[in-house]
C-alpha cells in the first residue's frame, strides 16, 4: 500500500486540541484521534491530557488500555508515522519506575498501581501484620518525598496555612502509639462478584491488616492550629490530601467528621513509624493518617495538607466512591449522592486456615482465621461451623484485650475439632459478633452493590477430607 507520511514529534505537537486536531503517537505510529475524544470511555479531559504526545506514559498508568480492542481502535485513527531516528529516542518515563521493591509472597491485584494482599495464611501467622506483608492499597503512583524538604500543610481557622517539618511535628507533639486494623472497603470483594459481577479489584480475604502506628495525635495538631475542642452548631469535616496526583493533577483526598478527627478517644494519628520502624514508602511515607475504626480509604497517605471545612473532601474517592447501595441500584441508575460515605466499618471475619479447596487429615481440623469491627467495637465471639451452619462452636478468640469503645485492632481465632467421620466435605463457616451484637449476614445476595464494598457475609471454605 501506499506508505504513511513521516512526522517528527514537534509536528505531532502541534496538534494538541480539537480546533488544531487531537494528535498522539504510540510506539512509532502517529495518530490523529480529533473524532475518538468525544467517544473515549475515561472521558473527554482525560484523552485530551495525551494530546500532541506520547500515549505510553498515560497507559502506563491506567493499564486498563493494555488489551487488544483498545489497539484496534487506535488503528482505525492511524495518519502517520515518527522518522526513525525520533523512534529511537527513548520515551517518557514510567510514572511507577520509582514505586519500591516489594515483597514476593504479595498477591498482586493490580501492579501499577500497586496493590496487594498477602496469602490467607500468613496473614493470620502474626497478630501484628509485617510491614512487608500488611496489604497495600495505592490509586496512583507513590509518590518520592524528600524528608529534608517535607512540610505538612495545615490549614488553620480563617484559612492561615502553618507548615509544619517532620522534626517539628515530633519535637512540638507528644507521641502516641495505637494498634489499629485497618481494612479496605473491597476486602471479600471477589465473593460479591460470584453473585453477580461487580466493578473494582478482586479481593479476597486478606484486604485486612494490623500494625502499632507511632506518631502524633490529629487533635493535638489541629489544637495547636487553632481548631476548639467543641464542634460549632454545622458540622464540619477534616480533610486530608495526600501527595500522590494523577496526571492532571488531582491529589488522593477524603475526609472524615470532626468530631472524630477531635475525639479524645478516637485515637485518630499523623503516623511515622508502623510496626517501630519508619513508615514504610507504600504505606504513606513520610506521614499518613490512621483513622482507627473506620474504613481505609480515609487513613490518607503521603500526607499533604490538613484542612478543616463545612463540606466533605471534594475527592472523587470521598464523593463518588466507597459508597454502599441496594443490590437494586445498577451503573444506570446509581447516584451517589444520594448515599453517605463509608467511614465506621460492619462487623468483619474471615477464615484463613484451611484455605478453599485444601485436603484435611481426618481427626482433628484447626480452624484459624481473623474478626474485627468498626467503630471501636470490640469481637466478643467468633462462631465456627463445619457443616455449613447446621451446627456452631465458639473459637478461642486471641490477641490484646482491648478498651471498649476503642478496641480499634482484630482478634485472631482458632478452632480445633474433630473432622466428623463419615465426611467426605466440610463447608466451613465463621460469622462473628460486636460488642453491639451486630452480627455478619449469612449470605451475600442481599448486601450485593455495584461496587462491590461492604462485603462481609459469614466466610465460606469447602475443603475435602480424603478417605
Ligand atoms: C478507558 C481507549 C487515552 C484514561 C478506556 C477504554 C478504552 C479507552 C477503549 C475502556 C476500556 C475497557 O473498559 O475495556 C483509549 C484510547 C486512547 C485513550 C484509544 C487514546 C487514543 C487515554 C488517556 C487517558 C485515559 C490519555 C488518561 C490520561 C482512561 C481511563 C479509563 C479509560 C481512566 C477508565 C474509565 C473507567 O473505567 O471508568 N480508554 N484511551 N485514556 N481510559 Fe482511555
Ligand atoms: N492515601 C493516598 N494518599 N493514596 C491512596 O491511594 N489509598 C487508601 C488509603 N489511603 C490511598 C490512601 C485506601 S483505599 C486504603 S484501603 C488504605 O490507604 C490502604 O492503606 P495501606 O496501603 O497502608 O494498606
Ligand atoms: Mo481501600
Amino acid at each position: 500500500g501506499v506508505p504513511y507520511p513521516v512526522f517528527t514529534r514537534q509536528e505531532v505537537g502541534q496538534h494538541r486540541s480539537l480546533a488544531e486536531r487531537v494528535w498522539v503517537t504510540y510506539g512509532g505510529e502517529v495518530f490523529d484521534i480529533t473524532d475518538f475524544v468525544e467517544l473515549h470511555p475515561g472521558g473527554k479531559s482525560k484523552i485530551l491530557l495525551a494530546a500532541g504526545g506520547a500515549l505510553e506514559p498515560f497507559w502506563a498508568m491506567y493499564a486498563v488500555h493494555s488489551q487488544e480492542h483498545v489497539l484496534e481502535i487506535l488503528q482505525a485513527y492511524k495518519v502517520g508515522e515518527l522518522s526513525p531516528e525520533e523512534q529511537s529516542q527513548p520515551s517518557q518515563g514510567d510514572p511507577y519506575s520509582g514505586d519500591p521493591p516489594r515483597h514476593p509472597a504479595l498477591k498482586v491485584n493490580s501492579l501499577k498501581p500497586f496493590n496487594a494482599e498477602p496469602p490467607a495464611e500468613l496473614l493470620t501467622e502474626n497478630y501484628l501484620t509485617p510491614n512487608q506483608l500488611f496489604f497495600k492499597r495505592n490509586h496512583l503512583p507513590v509518590p518520592a518525598v524528600d524528608p529534608a524538604s517535607y512540610r505538612l500543610q495545615l490549614e488553620g481557622p480563617g484559612g492561615r496555612v502553618l507548615a509544619l517539618s517532620l522534626p517539628e511535628l515530633k519535637r512540638r507533639f507528644p507521641k502516641h502509639e495505637v494498634t489499629v486494623t485497618l481494612q479496605c472497603a473491597g476486602n471479600r470483594r471477589s465473593e460479591m462478584s460470584r453473585v453477580r459481577q461487580v466493578k473494582g479489584l478482586e479481593w479476597g480475604v486478606a484486604a485486612i491488616s494490623t500494625a502499632r502506628w507511632g506518631g502524633v495525635r490529629l487533635r493535638d495538631v489541629l489544637a495547636h492550629a487553632g481548631y476548639a475542642e467543641e464542634e460549632e452548631a454545622e458540622e464540619q469535616h477534616v480533610c486530608f490530601e495526600g501527595l500522590d496526583k494523577d496526571l492532571s493533577g488531582v491529589a488522593y483526598g477524603a475526609s472524615i467528621p470532626y468530631r472524630t478527627a477531635m475525639g479524645r478517644e478516637a485515637d485518630v494519628l499523623l503516623a511515622y513509624e508502623m510496626n517501630g520502624e519508619e513508615l514504610p514508602r507504600d504505606h504513606g511515607y513520610p506521614l499518613r493518617v490512621v483513622v482507627p475504626g473506620v474504613v481505609g480509604a480515609r487513613s490518607v497517605k503521603w500526607l499533604g495538607r490538613v484542612s478543616v471545612s463545612r463540606e466533605e473532601s471534594p475527592s472523587h474517592w470521598q464523593r463518588n466512591d466507597y459508597k454502599g447501595f441496594s443490590p437494586a441500584v445498577d451503573w444506570d441508575t446509581v447516584d451517589f449522592t444520594t448515599a453517605p460515605a463509608i467511614q465506621e466499618l460492619p462487623v468483619q471475619s474471615a477464615i484463613t486456615e484451611p484455605t478453599p479447596g485444601a485436603a484435611v487429615p481426618p481427626g482433628e481440623l484447626t480452624v484459624k482465621g481473623y474478626a474485627w469491627s468498626g467503630g471501636g467495637r470490640g469481637v466478643v465471639r467468633v462462631d465456627v461451623s463445619l457443616d455449613g451452619g447446621r451446627t456452631w462452636r465458639v473459637a478461642e478468640l486471641m490477641g490484646e484485650e482491648q478498651r471498649p469503645g476503642r478496641a480499634w485492632a482484630w482478634r485472631l481465632w482458632q478452632l480445633t475439632a474433630p473432622v466428623p467421620p463419615d465426611a467426605a466435605e466440610l463447608n466451613i463457616v465463621c460469622k462473628a459478633v460486636d460488642a453491639s451484637y451486630n452480627v455478619q449476614p449469612d449470605t451475600v445476595e442481599p448486601i450485593w452493590n455495584l461496587r462491590g464494598v461492604l462485603s462481609n457475609a459469614w466466610h465460606r471454605v469447602r475443603v475435602t477430607v480424603p478417605e
